[in-house]
């Protein structure tokens, strides 16, 4: 078994700066022996994502614009990555979005395109990933996504990103069926309230991270670098036997009434 990742290509998606789960991510593999691929959405993006990726030592990484609303975006994105390094290992999905307004007050009030916003990207770009990225997968390996403990219970003002992190949830199942035969396996981490870009502005979050330190077993918030670690063991060898499953980082808050 191999659980060093020398030798091996990740694509990590979803950096948007220092603060982002998927930069805790990309340090983890990279501390491990990754090579790594950064996707973002956006050209305006690049320059953030390529001056961060300079300060990991060493790191001989590719960049790549892919906005997970557009197909055609997503299929040249993975055209052009087979292109220019063939094989991949893995892929860490850190992508989602919701329209501000509709991530406070009743859910009742979710509008038709709303809804369908908060599921397109972030529910059904993880579908739409894993098959372009398949036939990279020569080897077998990972897929990786981030999700949270409003998909399962009623999490205040999480709203209709809770009905679209329950239907990212089912995905990682039916994708990990779907991929298994491949050597492909799939694997979500629900992550605890960490302060990030997207985190800003929305609820009440000081009062969240107090309610952690009280209640959650651990009684600490989550950090990057544990998410970080727990996809680098589901990108690993160390987790071979596992797919279809969700792993919680979030200090032990899920088991608590
Ligand atoms: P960030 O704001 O750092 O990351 C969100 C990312 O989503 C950004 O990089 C953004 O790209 C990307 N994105 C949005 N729309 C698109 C699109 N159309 N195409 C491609 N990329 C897109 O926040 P987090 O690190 O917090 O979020 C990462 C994941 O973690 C999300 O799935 C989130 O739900 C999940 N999560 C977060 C928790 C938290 O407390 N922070 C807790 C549990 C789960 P860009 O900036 O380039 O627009
Ligand atoms: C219960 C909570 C707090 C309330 C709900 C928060 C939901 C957050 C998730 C989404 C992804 C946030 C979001 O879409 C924000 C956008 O409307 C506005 N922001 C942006 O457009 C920025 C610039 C870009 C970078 O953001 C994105 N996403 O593209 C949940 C929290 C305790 C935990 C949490 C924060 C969960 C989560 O899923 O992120």
């Amino acid at each position: 078994m191999n659980v060093s990742l020398e030798g091996r290509t990740y694509v990590v998606m979803g950096v948007a700066n220092k603060r982002s789960i998927a930069w805790g991510i990309a340090r983890s593999l990279h501390e491990a022996g990754a090579r790594l691929i950064f996707t973002y959405a956006a050209e305006r993006f690049e320059k953030s994502v390529r001056d961060l990726v300079a300060t990991l030592e060493g790191q001989d990484a590719l960049f790549y614009e892919c906005d997970v609303t557009d197909d055609e975006s997503i299929e040249n994105t993975f055209e052009q990555i087979q292109e220019d390094v063939g094989t991949i290992h893995g892929l860490a999905h850190c992508i989602a979005f919701a329209n501000k307004e509709e991530l406070k007050g009743d859910y009742l009030n979710t509008s038709r395109d709303g809804f369908l916003t908060a599921h397109n990207i972030s529910s059904y770009s993880l579908t739409a990933v894993a098959r372009a990225v398949k036939p990279l997968m020569t080897e077998g390996g990972g897929i990786v996504t981030l999700t949270y403990l409003g998909g399962e219970r009623v999490v205040p003002n999480y709203n209709v990103m809770g009905v679209a992190k329950a239907s990212l949830d089912a995905s990682v199942k039916y994708l990990a069926e779907s991929l298994g035969s491949s050597g492909i396996r799939v694997n979500a981490i629900s992550a605890g309230p960490i302060r990030t870009l997207s985190a800003k502005g929305v609820g009440d979050f000081n009062t969240i991270l107090k309610d952690i330190e009280e209640r959650a077993p651990l009684r600490r918030p989550t950090t990057q670098e544990e998410v970080g670690d727990t996809a680098y063991f589901l990108l690993s060898d160390f987790s071979r036997g596992v797919t279809g499953e969700m792993i919680h980082v979030d200090s032990g808050f899920h088991i608590i009434g």
